[in-house]
């Protein structure tokens, strides 16, 4: 029997390839189940515990699906007497075939089941109903645990309306559930509606879905101190190296030499700078495998800026660099607000005509990084310091925040069932403009402080964080409108 100070356990059960463990692993948060288009993948069942803060929220069964299941319901029509024994009898089969091949994969699916576990029933809306589901429905039923069916869609038919009348015979509730696409909100509905199921998992699960939510929020935060971390590290960056000073003196092909490596090294640092981060917000969001297609942030020093191949390159789009190019500030008493809320002008042509003389005027066509330098070492007369960078654009901090906002964002939407690459094209709208004055004014106030390479203070960093913050809200608010 199952103490009332257990944690919620569920069998995610059905069909053979309908989805069981992409559900377990979008509501477990475990990208490293195996899901994959041919049937019989699961072939044991396996638990996965929920944990947050080293506590366990609830547990999810993955089963492999069922075989043979008008044979189990013949055995249990002539082994069951009356309804009332049918749990009984359920669990007479289960025991008396556990060694027996045949049954193998029954045995495994409904073993939790009798051990207490409630019941999670997947089916495919994109194929039409059939009854040949009915005898595994009437198997379940028959466990006599609290019961829902989801209708998960993998194919692009909607078949949804003939499910929902059949599986309401069989569970006690029905829901649509897409374990790729369902928004996190989808998840806290799942577990509530298990709430009404049963009465003693009614407090576990709300109680759940609490820790859900302030772990999304604390992620979200955390996210943003990720973020504000490395852009203070790319923006500051500095090749240093120390070398006798016989070698590269000024004007010789040493110092050209010695110049082109260090700015090769300072390109390699930036893109694993980059890198790291984008690996930290995927661990903090428990994404252990995500195959990413995102250019690397790999422009040659000679790149145009503002080039149509470096925009693809980079992934930004041409309007998020015009706007990034100004950022809050002022141009000559023009500031961004003129720029976009001109409408006797177009908002658009002005944006692309500036755009042009932003990146030869304001900022030269190439990503300025501080030339090499040479300063002698104090204390060690025949030894100097090379140095090269930091970068000198406050763009480069711009596009470093775009790329992290908008793959922070991919991920934090992202659910565990989740197995296609995750790709980062450049998107033409942008999201910058939608941010209020004051974070924008603090973000470049911010990367105004890094160009001159000043150290942040305690407080400006914290209000760096706190305007990554605002663009994560931003950037989350702006695609909700825009895909709206
Ligand atoms: N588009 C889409 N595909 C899905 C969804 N759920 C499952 N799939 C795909 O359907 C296939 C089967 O998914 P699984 O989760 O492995 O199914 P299963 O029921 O566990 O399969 P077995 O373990 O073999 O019984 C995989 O190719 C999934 O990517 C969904 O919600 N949307
Ligand atoms: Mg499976």
């Amino acid at each position: 029997m199952v103490s009332t100070d257990q944690t919620p356990v569920f069998a995610v059960v059905g069909h053979p390839n309908r989805g069981k463990s992409s559900v377990v692993a979008t509501l477990s948060q475990n990208d490293r189940i195996a899901i994959a288009l041919e049937p019989g993948t699961t072939r044991e069942s396996q638990r996965y515990p929920l944990q947050v803060d080293g506590r366990t929220l609830y547990t999810l069964v993955d089963t492999p699906g069922f075989q043979r299941p008008r044979r189990v319901l013949e055995w249990l029509e002539s082994h069951s007497l009356s309804a009332s024994d049918r749990p009984d009898t359920v669990a007479a089969f289960v025991h008396q075939h556990r060694d027996n091949p045949r049954f193998r994969d029954e045995c495994e699916l409904l073993a939790p089941i009798i051990d207490g576990a409630g019941i999670i029933y997947v089916v495919d809306g994109s194929v039409p109903y059939t009854a040949e589901q009915e005898a595994e429905m009437t198997i379940l039923r028959w466990t006599g645990q609290p019961s829902l069916a989801l209708i998960n869609r993998i194919g692009s038919d909607d078949h949804t309306a003939s499910w929902q009348s059949a599986l309401g015979q069989f569970f006690q509730i029905v829901r649509s559930f897409d374990a790729v696409r369902a928004p996190f909100e989808q998840h806290l509905g799942l577990l509530k509606a298990f709430g009404q199921l049963r009465p003693d998992w009614e407090q576990p699960l709300e109680a759940a879905t609490g820790f859900l939510t302030r772990q999304r929020e604390d992620r979200q935060w955390r996210s943003a101190q990720l973020i504000t971390e490395a852009l203070i590290g790319m923006m500051t960056h500095q090749e240093s190296r120390t070398l006798p000073k016989n070698l590269a003196t000024p004007g010789s092909d040493s110092r050209e030499a010695l110049e082109a490596r260090l700015r090769e090294r300072w390109y390699q640092h930036q893109r694993e700078r980059e890198e790291k981060l984008r690996k930290d917000v995927e661990a903090l969001y428990q994404h252990h495998q995500i195959a990413r297609q995102e250019a690397a942030l790999s422009w040659h020093h000679d790149h145009d800026l503002f080039s149509e191949e470096t925009r693809r390159a980079w992934a930004v789009s041409k309007t998020y660099l015009a706007t990034a190019g100004f950022g809050a500030g002022a141009v000559g008493g023009v500031g961004i607000d003129a720029l976009t809320l001109g409408h006797s002008l177009g908002a658009g042509a002005l944006i692309g005509g500036l755009l042009g003389a932003a990146g030869s005027y304001f900022y030269g066509d190439r990503l300025a990084i501080r030339a090499l330098s040479l300063g002698s070492l104090k204390g060690a007369g025949d030894l100097q310091t090379a140095t090269f960078g930091p970068v000198q654009d406050l763009q480069f901090g711009y596009i470093v925040l775009g790329r992290a906002v908008d793959h922070w964002w991919h991920i934090s939407q992202r659910n565990h069932a989740g197995r296609d690459p995750l790709e980062l094209p450049p998107s033409e709208s942008h999201w910058l403009e939608t941010l209020g004055a004051d974070t924008r004014k603090a973000l470049q106030r911010a990367l105004t402080r890094l160009r001159k390479n000043r150290k942040l203070n305690q407080g400006e960093q914290q209000e760096l964080e706190a305007a990554v913050q605002s663009a994560l809200e931003g950037y989350n608010r702006w695609r909700l409108e825009s895909t709206a």
